[in-house]
């Protein structure tokens, strides 16, 4: 089954969103295997953000990641990455439509509440980056049979 890493960021966390944001991928049917509360340390987050170490808005953004704690997942399903992406929306919460994560709970692109991955080369990257391979649980939801066809 397709996996993904997802996150919500410490703005997420203090706005008491986590809940929420949870049930939403509960109820359309995908199935989170992993989840560990924590503040990142620096190197997991220097790892994570590689590719945006070198731009300008990355200072701001490591001290808003490391500001407080994260809620850190890894879910499954068919399609998680893309399903997730949609449903969490544009990276500008200006610019994410109603109904997306990013849409209904957020304002500004430096505290845009969740992180998701991108694709699945670098949700296994991501996944790898902050749990260990027996962390991630095996499990069938009860419900699977009226999901999938
Ligand atoms: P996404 O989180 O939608 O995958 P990204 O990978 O391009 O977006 O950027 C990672 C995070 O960096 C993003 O969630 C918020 C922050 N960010 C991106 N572009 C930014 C910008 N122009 N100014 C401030 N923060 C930015
Ligand atoms: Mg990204």
């Amino acid at each position: 089954m397709d996996r993904t890493f997802l996150m919500v960021k410490p703005d997420g966390v203090q706005r008491s969103l986590v809940g929420d944001i949870i049930a939403r991928f509960e109820k359309k049917g995908l199935k989170m295997v992993a989840g560990r509360f924590e503040r990142l340390p620096e190197e997991r987050v220097m790892q994570h953000y590689a590719e945006h170490v070198a731009k300008p808005f990355f200072p701001g953004l490591k001290a808003y990641i490391m500001s407080g704690p994260c809620f850190l997942m890894v879910w499954e399903g068919k399609d998680v990455v893309a399903i997730t992406r949609a449903m969490i929306g544009a990276t500008n919460p200006r610019e994410a439509a109603p109904g997306t994560i990013r849409g209904d709970f957020a304002l500004e692109i430096g505290m845009n509440v969740i992180h998701g991955s991108d694709s699945d080369a670098t949700a296994e990257r991501e996944i790898a980056i902050h749990f260990q391979p027996d962390e991630l649980a095996e499990y069938r939801r009860i419900d699977e049979p009226f999901l999938y066809e």
